[in-house]
């Protein structure tokens, strides 16, 4: 694939196609946006760890049907030189920066690592476009996580942020370092401010696919009881294919600035097990099991976005509604489960 596309760069030259760069590919938006990007006839690399390559089943699960359309190249987010390495090799017209430790949840657990991990990692992504392909756009994942105890509802781009983990710490610094960058050295980054996006491609340790797994094999029979933490905390959650489109919408805009993304609307984690569960024909009330121990030290009770700047400006708004995305992600799970 690789020497490939250094052959078609070569004898095409002048009509080469758009290079873009994912970090985070192998992930739920990585593997959306690059859906979209091939379908728009993009070149797409993807930076992925050494891990992963070796382990294709368990890590790449999320591409593998388009791998042989995708450039995959081994590197740590963390090195510095290996990054520049990639950005060498590409030379991105567009550079999508989505890696992070992402989990809230683990931040508790490891706060020096989602610190590292996500301050550095973002760091090493702008320094590296700034010396090797200042030209390219960038997109950074903000976070609604950045809002935190918010202090207004619902959250504009002009929200004060109050973050309440270190995952949001590190993601109101990747925020800050992209205006930085932008400001003095001219670098075109657009940061999204993206609220909470499922779809049957989240990660199991995020809440709503945690409810829809456990829906389906409890509906298979093969599990009785779900345990949750929280189930007051209100989400505004949307699906993750409508907000990768929003990040292509954004680069394609004349100067860099910061959106919100969402739906604009607020569920809380208990209305979600009760779509989940009811779809399903079950009472979730006889198999819903509070456990204090997935409590967070603090949490985020209350986000909902505002995103009305998105659509005046990229013409965006969000298609799938809260029951349907509640929906596809079940049948997904119930299918899986099923044919196990
Ligand atoms: O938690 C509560 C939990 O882990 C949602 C990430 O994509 O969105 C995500 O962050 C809520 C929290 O997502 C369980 O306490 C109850 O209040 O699904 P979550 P998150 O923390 O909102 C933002 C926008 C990001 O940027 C992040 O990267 O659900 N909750 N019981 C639980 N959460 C989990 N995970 N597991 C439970 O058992």
């Amino acid at each position: 694939m690789h020497s490939l596309m250094m052959y078609m760069r070569t004898v095409f030259g002048e009509c080469e196609l758009k290079r873009a760069l994912i970090t985070g590919i192998t992930g739920q938006d990585g593997s959306y946006l690059a859906e979209l990007l091939l379908e728009r006839g993009y070149e797409v690399h993807g930076i992925v760890r050494r891990v992963a390559i070796e382990n294709p089943k368990h890590r790449l699960w999320r591409i593998t049907h388009f791998l042989d359309r995708v450039c995959l190249h081994a590197a740590s987010l963390e090195s510095m030189p290996s990054v520049y390495r990639v950005m060498h090799t590409v030379e991105p017209h567009e550079c999508y920066h989505l890696a992070a430790q992402s989990f809230v949840g683990y931040s508790f657990e490891d706060e020096f690592s989602t610190l590292s991990t996500n301050i550095n990692g973002t760091h090493h992504v702008f320094a590296a476009v700034r010396d090797v392909v200042p030209e390219c756009l960038v997109y950074f994942a903000g976070s609604s996580e950045m809002f935190g105890k918010a202090i207004e509802i619902p959250q504009t781009e002009k929200t004060t942020f109050y973050p309440r983990s270190t995952y949001g710490i590190s993601k109101v610094a990747g925020f800050h370092l992209a205006k930085h960058y932008r400001e003095a050295y001219g670098i075109r980054i657009w940061c999204g401010i993206l609220f909470n996006h499922e779809s049957p491609r989240r990660g199991f340790e995020f809440v709503t696919r945690k409810i829809t797994s456990y829906a389906a094999r409890i509906k298979a029979g093969l599990e009785t009881k779900i345990s949750l933490g929280n189930v007051d905390a209100r989400r505004d959650w949307g699906h993750a294919r409508d907000y990768v489109y929003a990040m292509k919408l954004m680069l394609q805009r004349d100067e860099p600035d910061d959106y919100v993304i969402a739906t604009g609307k607020q569920h809380s984690v208990i209305e979600f097990v009760q779509v989940a569960f009811s779809y399903l024909g079950l009472n979730y009330k006889n198999h819903l099991n509070i456990d204090s121990q997935l409590l967070r030290p603090v949490d985020v009770d209350c986000l909902v976005g505002d995103f009305s700047k998105a659509k005046e400006e990229l013409g965006w708004v969000p298609c799938v509604q809260f029951d349907e995305l509640v929906k596809e992600m079940v049948d997904e799970d119930l299918r899986a489960t099923l044919s196990q």
